[in-house]
């Protein structure tokens, strides 16, 4: 009886445990882009750690890409949206200067592009807000 009641309450647990972990794996900001979320790389082509967010950003001072000691500001060469938002990338905090616009209509961040800001004007290494449009 006693064995029995300890496995129901473990299947209990390990239900909540999932359900917990199911919400929160679109808001985890720990360095692993995953569905829901917008990243931004190091360099091209996903490499180099990642930061990734969930939400608008008024400013990358004082994050860092994940498993790297290097400052996200102004140090972005590739980025993934993997939320159902547009997202609007800035080369100044507070959404200024120069942009590149995710998904939606706009050029010219769409398809792979966004994997090298190398190709894209003066867009390399400036990226410093984005904004999420729903
Ligand atoms: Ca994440």
């Amino acid at each position: 009886m006693i064995r029995r009641l300890a496995a129901t309450v473990a299947a209990a647990f390990a239900l909540v445990a999932g359900v917990a972990g199911t919400s929160h794996a679109a808001e985890a900001l720990d360095g692993n882009c995953e569905s829901g979320e917008f990243c931004v790389y190091r360099y091209e082509y996903y490499a180099g750690g990642t930061t990734d967010f969930a939400a608008s950003r008024l400013s990358y001072k004082g994050l860092i890409f994940g498993g790297t000691l290097t400052t996200t500001d102004n140090h972005a060469s590739s980025s993934k949206n993997r939320s159902t938002a547009e997202v609007t990338l800035y080369a100044y905090a507070n959404y200024g200067g120069p942009f590149v616009v995710h998904s939606g209509v706009y050029a010219p961040c769409t398809s792979d592009l966004c994997a090298a800001y190398t190709q894209i004007p003066q867009f390399d290494n400036v990226a410093s807000s984005h904004e999420f449009t729903w």
